[in-house]
């Protein structure tokens, strides 16, 4: 029994271990180190709660032993869905101690996204939250055990009941079982996708790969026992996970203060109450941070180094970032399939403030093509294509969708829009692949696109972005409609009924006699986006 992935090929898997990235250890040695370097130092705070190392170890233990006793074994799989708290990180160190492979689901997905995850991976357990709806209400649980036969324990915690996870009723004292990871060349966990497909594709990222990438990132974000790290966007994103993110803090001995979300005036307290230093923001995160600090930039005076990814980054806002919070800015352009671009800290102000970084492994290769897969030259505009020690060679089970998302040489097709400098830093300008950028949460469009098409009046749907000054895109659903009084009120809780995440629904609908079509036939979304751009131009004026 394995875990299915597309593996490196063994010239390259020899050489990225040769070179040191590969160092055969599981994800959870981030833990290990610490547990012995500083055992007892802080390595979660979460609300009123304080973790040590040794903490975090003893529980996650402890909960290993737990579902080990329960007949969870090597290559099970769980789906996971938990909100940015302490237990987060002592579920995913149990799961991978005991070679449980989990997805992160985000806290935002609701019934389609689990379904859709657990259709995928079969899973043997889930572990999710009473103060989550889906859990709380109605019968969801019930119908996914239904559904999916595998699904034969679940872990479900009420917001007065983490305790009963940490202790799980059994206590033990000893190690009762041997704890055995999954081999570190094999899948660890799932990555989420922001997709662009009908359905969301799961990215398996190996315990090698995923630990060089941790370990590489808080190298160069120059991470210690000092870091007092904010993870205010969910834990389980590649950026808050990898970029160093929490794991890269775990694996120095520093500090990870949990916020429920990157509001500013909770955060601002965080900050001052517990010394935070470092933060991972989106850009439209930061738009309100700048706004809270006019009145309390005195809360974020130990705040030294913000990180910002996910989404374009305006140049005029990121100046903004040193002068009115104070801080240092990094720009990261990152992706769940792998690659990450840094800028790095001593970088001149230009490279910080007008570029998105530069990729953090001298053996990321880095593409960017024209339409036939030829190089551009430097500083014209062309797609990014990538492969290195920590990008993946194809997502789980997809063979038709790897034909196309890789090409023959394992090049991932990242569908971003970017120009190359002489000194290969990249600046994002655009995008290629058929999906949406929320402020950092990614929408792809067919799917919506089927949702929508589920509709008995529905017969045509195209979902375009559209500007908006705070998250950067919203979404607008063009629909060809056989019942003119179809409103959007209706429309936005027929998709909430079906299941679907909050930030999926469309923010606009525009009903039309017809779609524009390209000359082979294909809905002319350029032309969409275009009408939807001169609009916001007038409207403004
Ligand atoms: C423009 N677009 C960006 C940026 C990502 C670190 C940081 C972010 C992610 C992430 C991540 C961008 N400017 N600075 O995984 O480890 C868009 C690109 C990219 C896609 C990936 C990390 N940073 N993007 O955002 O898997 O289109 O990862 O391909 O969610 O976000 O999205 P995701």
């Amino acid at each position: 029994m394995t875990i299915e992935f597309t593996p490196w090929p063994e010239p390259m898997a020899r050489r990225y271990r040769d070179l040191g990235y590969w160092e055969d250890k599981p994800l959870s040695d981030v833990l290990r180190v610490s547990c012995v370097k500083r055992p007892s130092a802080t390595a979660i705070i979460c609300a009123h709660r304080y973790f040590s190392y040794t903490d975090i170890d003893r529980l996650s233990n402890n909960l290993a032993q737990s579902l080990l006793a329960r007949g969870l074994k090597p290559y099970d799989t769980a789906l996971v869905q938990l909100p940015n708290i302490a237990e987060f990180y002592i579920v995913f160190f149990a799961l991978i101690k005991i070679g449980v492979v989990p997805v992160n689901a985000l806290y935002s997905h609701q019934r389609l996204e689990l379904t859709a995850y657990a259709q995928q991976l079969h899973p043997t357990l889930i572990v999710a939250s009473a103060s989550h709806p889906l859990f709380s209400e109605g019968s969801f649980l019930e119908d996914l055990k239904r559904e999916i036969p595998s699904l034969q324990q679940a872990l479900i915690y009420g917001e007065n009941h983490y305790a009963d996870l940490l202790e799980d009723g059994l206590n033990f004292p000893e190690q009762i079982a041997q704890l055995e990871p999954t081999p570190a060349g094999e899948v660890a966990f799932f990555q989420l996708s922001g997709g662009s497909t009908g359905t969301p594709k799961l990215i398996p990222r190996t315990h090698n790969d995923y630990l060089y990438s941790v370990r590489r990132s808080a190298e160069l974000c120059g991470l210690g026992p000092q870091t007092r790290f904010l993870c205010a966007l969910p834990a389980g994103h590649n950026f808050t996970l990898s970029s160093p993110g929490a794991l890269g803090v775990f694996d120095n001995g520093g500090t990870v203060i949990t916020a429920p979300d990157p509001e500013p005036f909770n955060c601002f307290s965080l900050i001052s109450q517990h010394q935070i230093n470092m933060v991972a923001l989106v850009p439209p995160a930061v738009a309100l941070w700048l706004k809270a600090a006019e009145a309390h930039r005195d809360k974020l005076a130990t705040l030294s180094l913000m990180q910002v990814g996910g989404a374009n980054f305006a140049e005029s806002i990121a100046r903004r970032v040193p002068e009115e919070l104070g801080c240092q800015l990094q720009q990261v352009f990152g992706m769940a399939e792998g690659l990450v671009n840094y800028t790095r800290l001593d970088d001149d102000d230009p490279l910080i403030f007008c570029t998105q970084g530069c990729p953090m492994c001298p053996d990321d290769e880095v593409l960017v093509v024209d339409e036939n897969c030829q190089p551009v030259p430097p500083g014209e505009t062309g797609m990014l294509i990538t492969r290195g020690p920590y990008t993946i060679r194809g997502y789980y089970k997809s063979g038709e969708h790897n034909q196309a998302a890789f090409d023959a040489g394992g090049f991932y097709r990242t569908g971003d829009l970017v120009q190359r400098d002489g000194n290969g830093y990249l600046r994002v300008v655009g995008r290629q692949k058929d999906q949406i950028n929320r402020g950092g949460e990614k929408i792809a469009a067919e799917e919506v696109e089927n949702l929508l098409l589920r509709h008995k009046s529905i017969s045509q749907a195209a979902l375009v972005a559209m500007p908006d000054d705070l998250l950067g895109e919203k979404s607008c659903a063009f629909l060809v409609s056989s019942d003119p009084d179809l409103r959007p009120l209706v429309l936005r809780k027929y998709l909430r009924d079906l299941g679907v995440a909050q930030f999926k629904l469309p923010d606009k609908f525009k009903f039309v006699r017809s779609l524009p079509l390209t000359p082979i036939g294909k809905t002319d979304k350029k032309k969409l986006r275009k009408v939807l751009r001169e609009k916001a131009v007038t409207s403004k004026v």
